[in-house]
């Protein structure tokens, strides 16, 4: 009965290999692969490089001040630790697009315009306007993808969903009312099992999931500073509250998926 058996099929033994043959794919794989190193990449040993500006329990959330043109760009590092979920749990819910008005609140629209295989889908999103400036929309791909334990690297294996903008002249950016943005993000999960006394079966309650989630958004087009970062400020700390209470109550009640 659980909905994650109908999902998207990115279990561990399902590597598809369908998209290999995309004209996509070999950037889906170069980018993905960078944000997981920059993802895994710890904000304390980067001394003098981030700057905190949101904490709120265990999260933490990172900027740093950039501008390209005068448009703000700040990257965004943020790092969470949630209990009773697992990290491939909490990238489905992140990358399908069946939850994703439950949980996203700077969305209006969300379509798919193409399945470039099970874990990676092409996405055309329109999002609400940040008055004065005018209303984004943002064309982007999403992959999921599960990282197994590498010996040489500490920590257990890691799933990932990395969502990045790309360019397609069939779909040409700021023809309607809409100014393009271009986004990359990456959302990187790590579980931790507290292994249970007398070889008793793991419940959720021996879970932990550290999340890390990196952003950088150019807006496109000019928007004011102030307001921008004055809406970041707000809206990612309640996306990464929101998301992860909507997948831990989701899951609660549902076999684990790890
Ligand atoms: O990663 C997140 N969501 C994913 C699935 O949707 C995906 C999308 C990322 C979009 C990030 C930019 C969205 C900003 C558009 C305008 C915001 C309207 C706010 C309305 C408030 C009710 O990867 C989670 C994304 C969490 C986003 C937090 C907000 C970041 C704002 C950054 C400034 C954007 C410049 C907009 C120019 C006007």
């Amino acid at each position: 009965h659980s909905v994650l058996a109908a999902g998207t099929g990115t279990g561990n033994n399902s590597i598809s290999s369908a998209h290999h043959g995309h004209h996509m794919w070999p950037e889906i794989e170069r980018v993905t692969m960078e944000q997981i190193h920059y993802a895994r990449l710890s904000v304390e040993d980067s001394v003098g490089v981030w700057q905190l500006f949101a904490e709120e329990g265990e999260m933490k959330m990172y900027r740093r001040e950039e501008e390209v043109n005068g448009m703000v760009i700040d990257p965004l590092k943020a790092c969470h630790v949630v209990k009773g979920v697992t990290g491939h749990e909490v990238c489905e819910y992140f990358f399908n697009p069946q939850y994703r008005l439950e949980w996203e609140a700077t969305v209006e629209t969300t379509t798919v315009l193409e399945k470039i295989a099970d874990d990676t889908l092409l996405f055309l999103q329109v999002h609400k306007r940040i008055w004065p400036a005018s209303q984004r929309d943002a064309l982007f791909w999403s992959h999921m993808r599960h990282v197994p334990d590498d010996k040489d690297q500490d920590g257990p294996d890691i799933w990932v969903v990395c969502n990045n903008s790309v360019d397609i002249p069939d779909l040409p950016a700021n023809t309607g009312k809409c100014v393009r943005l271009y986004l990359t993000v990456c959302l990187m999960c790590q579980t931790f099992v507290d292994p249970p006394k007398d070889g008793a079966k793991v419940t959720r309650n021996d879970l932990t999931c550290k999340i890390t989630y990196c952003s950088v958004v150019n807006p496109g087009g000019w928007a004011p500073p102030a307001v921008l970062r004055a809406v970041y400020k707000r809206e990612y700390p309640k996306f990464l509250k929101r998301f992860t209470n909507y997948v831990i109550d989701q899951c609660q009640d549902k076999p684990i998926l790890f």
